[in-house]
């Protein structure tokens, strides 16, 4: 357990620790010399069970509040120290705010110094204490009257905290390492240490961690947690790390700084919290107002944006947005403490609620919902309530590192909420199962009618597609969607396309008439040399663009390729040009064909042949050096005609791309413009 003072400048903080620990936790020259706290003091007592108490001393001097900021931010348990002389003074009032909004609800108040006072004093003074505690969360905390002078109730004062420490739970280690820096400094012989309040999460000799928000590695080469020395220390432990790596110096870690678990680290400088403003307050806060925010040890400049009409009244509470001078290495649900500008008062504080706050849109209805459901503690629950709302789906790995969870917490929070992965390539979105069967059903819906409508098309374009589906997901996330729709056999990707697994393409009556007539034009003896689009309309009286568009389409259905500008040869031709290839360069001793020993072949005049060798090196079918050839038996596949693919040919390796290659989004489509959309749409392509 931690145990933090609290309490006006010289009402007996350190005369007490001194008491109860034996150690003086002014150690500063200057301390001693004005007989004032000015720093954070640290000491330790070991109790009879075997555990060990830490003790934060802290300034109650009002030009040191940020000191004390610092130190109340790791603690367990405050004790507060008031003189009996004296009684409820500015800065008692000061700290028990800070304590009260810093939601520590578990505490002590020492009522100091009654040996300078008359019995009838201490009942006064408790009756004004009382009032102080009211409303805050220690209102029921019991009141001792103590003197470091008579050592009256010190043994009993150290007796209830060790009672105190036995009696809380032990703090729950789950959650990855944090550690909020309050110390750091070079120790001769060991180098580089920083001390500190273990957030959450535990740290073990060797451990990677990472210097937060400034990203800089380090490895811990050793620890001490609780004054000794120990090979892990863990939530809720004081902790000093000796660090080792690049750039790591006592300079290059200040007070602020928080040691995480790599995967944690993403500072945040715009947060969503939420705000209560103190009673004493004279006016509210208003529209981008400026303040001080200290979070852990750290301490910033900023501005805040109500995200409610009204101003927040003193006494009040609302939604604002935290515009940060720099970044913070927060957790979602950590406390903060907000100050004036001049940094002479404490104003309020709050609690983070979402650490990937939205510059704009931030007051809309929606994100105001979504809002209420990460401001929910439990994350199970939280994340429960994210996917209920619009747009019903959360990136995971965000919401997890945000609330500092583990791996295993993440799993089991999947488990828990029935929600369904989408797994992409930087992160995973998460829906919940309901809502993932109604995008899947209005997913089918769609295609199913755009088949009915376009029964000659192989499928609608991914980005189309996305944007029909009312719930639309991120790029990233529909695709990953769609391959888990397509791993269960209800949809196929075919390139860029997508279509319902039962379809395939069929062409209208008319375009099956024509197609009959242009058929035997490509066929027989002048299959290597076959009618260009103009002159196929011009034997056949038809429109040259209703034969341009069907020829396109049957290109789409792998039935001819348009190997040239408008010029289509049978998908059989193009095979059994590529068989004639083979035997070519298979009959020459390098495995090198010429266009010439090629055109002698397919006997179909040197210009044709050239084109109809420069389409297969556009598809990596041949792979040209100079005037000659060899053939790339890896793209080979390429070419095979439809119900082709199981006939073994000698010489040829079965390849994966022979099916349209998704990921590269290359694919059968001919070159030369026989595809609308030869390479994935941008969005698909962003999705990798
Ligand atoms: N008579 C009497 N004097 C006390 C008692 N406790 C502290 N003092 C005296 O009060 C003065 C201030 O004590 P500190 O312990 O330094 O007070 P503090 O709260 O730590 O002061 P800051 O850290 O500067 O805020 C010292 O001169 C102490 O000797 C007490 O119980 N009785
Ligand atoms: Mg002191």
């Amino acid at each position: 357990m931690i145990v933090g003072t609290a309490g006006h400048i010289d009402h007996g903080k350190t005369s007490l620790v001194r008491a109860l620990t034996g150690v003086d936790t002014d150690r500063l020259k200057e301390e001693k010399a004005r007989g004032i706290s000015i720093d954070l003091g640290f000491a330790y007592l070991p109790a009879p069970d075997g555990s060990v108490l830490g003790f934060v001393d802290v300034p109650g001097h009002e030009k040191f509040v940020h000191n004390m900021l610092a130190g109340a931010a790791g603690i367990d348990f405050v004790l507060l120290v008031i003189a009996a002389d004296d009684g409820v003074m500015p800065q008692t009032r000061e700290h028990l705010a800070i304590v009260d909004l810093l939601g520590i609800v578990r505490g002590l108040v020492a009522l100091t110094k009654v040996d300078l006072v008359p019995h009838s004093r201490r009942t006064e003074v408790v009756d004004e204490i009382r009032q102080a505690l009211a409303a805050t969360g220690l209102a029921n905390a019991d009141i001792l009257p103590v003197s470091t002078e008579t050592g009256e109730n010190v043994d009993e004062l150290r007796r209830r905290l060790f009672a105190e420490s036995q009696a809380m739970h032990t703090r729950n280690v789950r959650g990855r390492f944090r550690l909020a820096v309050d110390r750091s400094f070079t120790l001769a012989g060991t180098g580089t240490v920083v001390t500190g309040t273990v957030l959450s999460g535990a740290v073990s000799v060797d451990d990677r961690v990472v210097i937060s928000p400034t990203g800089r590695p380090a490895r811990v080469r050793s620890i001490h947690a609780q004054g000794r020395t120990t090979a892990r220390g863990q939530t809720g432990d004081r902790c000093a790390l000796n660090l080792a790596g690049e750039g790591i110096g006592k300079d290059s870690i200040v007070r602020g700084d928080v040691i995480v678990d790599p995967d944690l680290h993403a500072p945040a400088d715009r947060i969503d919290a939420i705000v209560r403003l103190l009673s004493s307050e004279p006016k509210p806060i208003n529209q981008w107002m400026p303040a001080r925010l200290h979070h852990a040890a750290a301490e910033v400049g900023a501005r805040i944006v109500l995200l409610a009409d009204a101003p927040i009244p003193p006494g009040g509470e609302g939604l604002v947005q935290l515009v940060l001078d720099r970044p913070l290495a927060a957790a979602s649900g950590d406390r903060f403490v907000l100050r004036d500008t001049t940094a002479q008062r404490t104003i309020g504080g709050g609690r983070f609620i979402d650490l990937r706050a939205p510059p704009r849109k931030r007051r809309t209805p929606e994100r105001l919902d979504q809002l209420a459901a990460h401001a929910v503690p439990d994350p199970a629950a939280a994340l429960e309530a994210l996917l209920e709302r619009p747009p019903f789906f959360a990136d995971l790995s965000v919401f997890a590192r945000d609330r500092t969870l583990t791996a295993e917490d993440a799993a089991a929070l999947v488990e828990c909420c029935n929600a369904i992965k989408l797994p992409t390539a930087n992160a995973t979105l998460v829906m919940s199962a309901a809502q993932w069967l109604t995008l899947k059903r209005a997913l089918l819906a769609t295609l199913q009618k755009f088949h009915a409508e376009h029964p000659d098309l192989p499928g609608l374009g991914l980005e189309p597609l996305r944007m029909q589906i009312h719930r639309r997901l991120p790029a990233p996330g529909f695709l990953s969607f769609l391959q888990g729709l397509t791993n269960s056999g209800d949809i196929a990707l075919d390139g860029a396309w997508v279509r319902l697994a039962t379809h395939s393409v069929r062409l209208t009556d008319p375009d099956e008439k024509l197609w009959g007539r242009i058929a035997p034009l490509l066929q027989g003896k002048e299959r290597f040399r076959p009618p260009r689009v103009r002159d196929i309309a011009g034997l056949l009286s038809a429109r040259e663009p209703d034969v341009r568009k069907l020829l396109k389409l049957l290109g789409r259905m792998g039935k001819v390729d348009e190997v040239a500008h408008d010029h289509f040869f049978l998908r059989s031709t193009v095979a059994e040009m590529v068989d004639i290839m083979i035997d070519s360069s298979a009959k020459a001793a390098d495995g090198q064909f010429s266009a010439a020993q090629f055109r002698d072949r397919v006997d179909n005049g040197r210009k044709v042949a050239i084109q109809i060798l420069e389409f297969f090196d556009r598809h990596g079918v041949t792979l040209r050096r100079g005037d000659v050839r060899r053939i790339n038996k890896h793209r080979l596949d390429l070419f095979r005609c439809a119900g082709e693919g199981e006939k073994s040919i000698s010489g040829r390796e079965s390849s994966p791309v022979g099916r349209p290659d998704f990921k590269s989004g290359r694919g059968r489509e001919p070159v030369l413009g026989g595809f609308d959309s030869l390479s994935l749409p941008p969005s698909s392509r962003s999705a990798r």
